[in-house]
């Protein structure tokens, strides 16, 4: 008989999460078998920007608290329902637990229960299992070969919906490859960041960060973001393409315009167009701002035409010329959520040679995992715990993503709380890589920090770039 450890209690409470929303945190309480102590472990539930329309339900009351983005109904869910199915149940055995949640929900979505409020169950019992086992919890949820410590995609350079800026591609990240230890890699990436700064504030841009604390400057275009961030690199005495090489997140369904099936980038300067037709003249100063296209612009002139369109054919160009032009290894959500067709030509033209990110895509799915495995669409997939809503779904997504060959990425969310639950489970299934935000917010930084924490821990076992 292996070792039983009952859940006396499940609670729930609102917290607020990093963009000062609410969220569901939960609190799971258990009792061992043998010797009748007691442990308790906490865990919260990030949530979303730029959400993929399909991922599972978060539940919002949408009453006129908090703009109606209260987690109340979530909450009680937990408190009652959740929990009298759970109690008693062994907090051990998270595939059981995460099952009975599933099936007591009942939708295909999660959008009965709410998958905030199912996550947060799944979250806190695998915290209380490791803590009721006193194993490290990557190591409870990995076993004993989890020793891989992930590269870190910093995400320095905010855009999209993520911050109020010109630049309309989401995250332009940088990644400390050349590094020997993690440790060394996050130091390379926060060396960057100040050097960054630097030269943001010599160059006269805003050096006010986004909701994952990357600096949110009014750049025209990507070529403008990974020039300046070449420039902070060498700056801080690496080399670009050796030391630190790029990623970035399109987030191209944020972009993506059904009706006429083109990608359309507000902020991005129209070619050749100097003036939109407002009352101010080229060149000069006015104190206001001018609408283009839909597009409030600040500029100095304040007048020039914003706004270009993108057909499919015409984003995988920009992609093969940003990948011709700097040492781009790693591109998230390229195209629309819904455009396999896309997807596979992107895979056929880039995928040899680019890491090619399914996020909205794939949303941790395993069903559109498979989809996508099946068509050659995407190599590698991210891998955000709430949008499918248990820690078991989260690492099935992961273990079929790496029996295809495909690359994973474990990943926050762009509202966060002070959680490190990501940073243990990216080393329990050797993932390899880890999307974190920039080196700055403790939200971010607590995944970091927990990073250095496992490394210190494994000692000479531990692996940074197999
Ligand atoms: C993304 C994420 C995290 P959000 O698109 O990858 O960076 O953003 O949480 O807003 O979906
Ligand atoms: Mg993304």
């Amino acid at each position: 008989m292996s070792l039983k450890v009952a859940i006396v209690d499940v609670h729930a409470r609102e917290i607020l999460d990093s963009r000062g929303n609410p969220t569901v945190e939960v609190e799971v309480t258990a009792e061992t078998e043998t010797t009748g102590k007691k442990i308790s472990a906490r865990e919260s539930v990030p949530s979303g920007a730029s959400t993929g329309q399909f991922e599972a339900i978060e539940l919002r009351d949408g009453d006129d608290k908090y703009f109606g983005l209260g987690v109340q109904k979530a909450i009680d869910h937990v408190n009652t329902r959740i929990r009298e199915a759970l109690l008693g149940k062994n907090v051990l055995d998270q595939l059981e637990i995460d099952r009975l949640m599933v099936e007591l929900d009942g939708t295909d979505n999660k959008g009965s229960l709410g998958a905030n409020a199912i996550l947060g169950v799944s979250l806190a019992c695998a915290k209380t299992g490791a803590k009721a086992l006193e194993m490290p919890l990557y190591r409870y949820l990995g076993g004993t070969n989890a020793k891989e410590l992930p590269v870190p995609m910093m995400n320095v350079v905010n855009g999209g919906v993520h911050a109020k800026n010109s630049l309309d591609f989401q995250e332009f990240m940088i990644m400390p490859v050349g590094a020997k230890t993690y440790r060394d890699g996050l130091r390379m990436g926060a060396e960057v960041y100040h050097f960054l700064k630097q030269i943001l504030n010599e160059d006269g841009h805003t050096t006010a960060v986004g909701d994952e604390g990357g600096f949110a400057p009014n750049f025209d275009s990507p070529r403008e973001v990974f020039a300046c961030l070449g420039r902070a690199v060498e700056k801080a005495g690496y080399q670009v393409g050796k030391d630190i090489v790029y990623a970035m997140d399109a987030a191209a369904s944020e972009l993506y315009d059904k009706e006429t099936d083109t990608y359309f980038f507000p902020g991005e300067l129209a070619p050749g167009s100097a003036n939109c037709g407002c009352d101010g003249k080229d060149g000069e100063e006015i104190e206001r701002s001018c609408v283009c296209e839909g597009v409030e612009v600040e500029t100095a002139c304040g007048c020039e035409e914003r706004g270009v369109r993108r057909s499919a054919e015409e984003m995988i160009a920009l992609y093969e010329s940003l990948v011709k032009e700097f040492p781009l290894i790693s591109i998230e959500d390229g195209l629309a959520e819904e455009d396999w067709e896309g997807w596979k030509k992107l895979t056929a033209r880039l995928g040899e040679k680019v890491q090619l990110v399914g996020d909205d895509l794939f949303v941790t799915n395993t069903k559109r995992l498979k989809c996508g495995i099946d068509l050659g669409a995407a190599n590698a997939i991210l891998v955000k715990v709430n949008q499918i809503g248990t820690v078991t779904e989260a690492m099935d997504a992961i273990e079929m993503a790496k029996l295809a060959g495909y690359g994973t990425v474990i990943s926050h969310r762009s509202g966060e709380t002070e959680d490190a639950f990501i940073a243990d489970l990216a080393v329990a299934v050797n993932a390899g890589q880890i999307k974190t935000g920039a080196p700055c917010r403790a939200e971010r930084t607590s995944k970091y920090n927990q990073l250095l924490r496992i490394e210190e821990e494994l000692g000479k076992s531990a692996k940074y770039k197999k």
